[in-house]
């Protein structure tokens, strides 16, 4: 009897051992041995010197990884727009360089906040995706990664979403239909539990210590929207190239809302370890406060699939009061591509102009003029309702778009022009406008809208007043002294100047007149006690001088 407890009492010792062992990962060599089909990862060195082991769990990679299909044999660039053999040769654990500053070694962490991991993916490689997701559990402490989410944004292969959520924490959900990686994001931060949002394009290897610098940023300064320095990993070879210390470069723009690379502005002075400031993010891989993200109304949901979400975010973090900064000290490897290795439904013209049209539209104020004339197709493109996003700045009450400009991105200079004024033409609370329903394009006064574009005109140095290619045109003879808008021609019937808050045409020295403001706007002998002559101009040129 008193045998048989003993032996009860070294049979549940021995399952308790093996019980901890099996949880801290320890017992891998026993899986081993046995050929137990259990997988195990283990990690890098932490920031802090420790290393931990992760289980895939019941997941197997063997079956998981599948050969090439025949057109990924013929053409391995072809589903992908990188090399997929290649990437299939490669370890789905491989080890990476540490791209990392020394200084950065030597950082302990502390206290820092757990993260929900967000990861949309359309049409993705098995081989880079499993990456993505395994080099996130090799490559960060267990207790900061809360879960994965990857957002199946309705791809060919379904059956991908339905083996990777047996590795542990990785959840999957497959969008019903194709929406693009900006509601899907949307749809991953709803889910999302942790305090920090940490997105990540689906082709991804974070390097170690990638994530701590991220957490620390945000945990002493919780608006602040923190980027990596992303490596890059080559399309053909799948090489891991280490992107260059010096300088760390910084996002920028031109006014088309191209996104670009470019060095910090000369006068900063760094240490390799603080953050810099950066106007916009590239847009694939960073992380923020979740209520932060939220407060700032997410990603702008009437953008379709892929393009404009990046300036999107940018602008309302820095002009609603957060910053964008890349942290040096955080690495991520992303396979750049040459070229979209998927189909928009609209064409990807069309889509990224939509995007970027909302953009402008809400964020850019006036600017957006300079948006249009680098994309004068642009203004043709429908752009879907926007009302909400502005209610969105309105009630966030957001600095100006010439704020950020000055302050954020004084590099990008307005375009050389010949304009004189820019803006509307008032009179009260109306503006002048066009009556597109006739032609010729009659002049109206309408009650002043932001929405509306046609409202918005440059007045040019020559003394063309012109609005979307269309100049205001105005002759005793061929238009009865109607004032129209008609194309530009250089003619001297297009020609106004500036008196006194009156409009006066060059070639008949009349005056602008809205005595009929609902059928047409006239010529009329100058008056200037008519205040129907009487006009409230935009300021002079006050894009060209800086102390708005
Ligand atoms: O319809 C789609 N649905 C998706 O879920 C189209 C794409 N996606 C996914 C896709 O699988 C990937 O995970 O969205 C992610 C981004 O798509 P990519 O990899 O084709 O985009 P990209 O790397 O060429 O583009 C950059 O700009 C985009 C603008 O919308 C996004 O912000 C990307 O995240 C962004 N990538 C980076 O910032 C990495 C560095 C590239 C640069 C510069
Ligand atoms: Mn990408």
């Amino acid at each position: 009897m008193k045998k048989y407890r003993r032996l009860c009492a070294l049979l549940i010792i021995s399952m308790i051992i093996l019980c901890v062992l099996h949880y801290s990962g320890d017992l891998q060599f026993l899986y081993k041995a046995f050929f137990i089909p259990k997988h195990w990862i283990s990690s890098d060195t932490d920031v802090d010197g420790k290393t931990h082991s992760v289980s895939l769990g019941s997941f197997d990679p063997g079956s998981y990884l599948q050969p090439p299909s025949i057109s990924d044999q013929k053409d391995p660039f072809l589903n992908h727009a990188f090399n997929v053999l290649k990437s299939n040769d490669i370890p789905f654990d491989r080890p990476l360089p540490d791209s990392r500053n020394k200084r950065c070694k030597a950082r302990p962490f502390t206290d820092l906040p757990a993260t929900s991991v967000i990861i949309a993916y359309y049409n993705e490689a098995r081989s880079t995706l499993l990456r993505t997701v395994v080099s996130v559990l090799r490559r960060t402490p267990p207790e900061l990664i809360k879960e994965i989410l990857l957002i199946d944004d309705f791809s060919d292969d379904a059956e991908v979403g339905r083996l990777l959520p047996e590795i542990p924490k990785v959840q999957v959900y497959r969008n019903k239909k194709r929406e693009g990686l900006i509601r899907s994001r949307v749809r991953g931060a709803g889910l999302a539990e942790s305090e920090v949002l940490t997105f990540l394009d689906s082709h991804c290897e974070v390097n170690v210590g990638w994530l701590e610098p991220l957490l620390y940023r945000i945990a002493e300064s919780p608006k602040a929207v923190v980027c990596p320095i992303l490596d890059v990993i080559n399309t053909s070879t799948f090489d891991y190239i280490v992107a260059p210390q010096t300088p760390v470069v910084v996002g920028g723009f031109d006014w088309g809302l191209n996104f670009k690379w470019e060095p910090p502005p000369q006068s900063m002075v760094f240490r390799p370890e603080d953050p810099r400031k950066t106007a916009v993010m590239a847009g694939g891989v960073f992380s923020i406060s979740r209520s932060w993200f939220n407060k700032l109304g997410k990603y702008d949901t009437g953008m379709d699939i892929w393009g404009g979400e990046n300036f999107e975010l940018s602008f309302k973090v820095w002009m609603c009061g957060g910053q964008v900064e890349i942290v040096p000290c955080s690495r991520v490897g992303h396979v750049f591509r040459k070229r979209h290795p998927y189909e928009f439904p609209d064409g990807d013209t069309n889509t990224v102009i939509r995007n970027s049209r909302r953009v402008a539209e809400v964020w850019m104020d006036e600017y957006k003029k300079y948006f249009y004339k680098k994309k004068p197709s642009a203004r043709m493109k429908p752009f879907g309702r926007i009302s909400n996003r502005k209610k969105l700045r309105n009630q966030l009450q957001c600095r100006s778009f010439a704020w950020y400009i000055n302050n954020v991105y004084p590099a990008l200079k307005p375009p050389v022009s010949d304009e004189v004024m820019y803006g509307r033409l008032k009179q009260g609370d109306l503006c002048l406008d066009v009556d597109t329903g006739h032609v010729p394009i009659i002049t109206i006064l309408r009650p002043c809208d932001t929405d509306r574009a046609s409202q918005e005109w440059s007045w040019k140095k020559r003394g063309d007043i012109t609005n979307n290619g269309l100049c205001l045109t105005a002759n005793p003879e061929t238009t009865h002294s109607y004032i129209l808008a008609k194309f530009c021609s250089q003619d001297e019937s297009q020609i106004w100047m500036e008196r006194k808050s009156q409009i006066v045409h060059n070639l008949t020295g009349q005056c602008v007149d809205a005595r009929k403001p609902d059928i047409g706007l006239v010529l009329a002998e100058c008056d200037p006690n008519n205040t129907q002559q009487k006009w409230i101009l935009p300021v002079k040129n006050h894009l060209h001088s800086r102390d708005l």
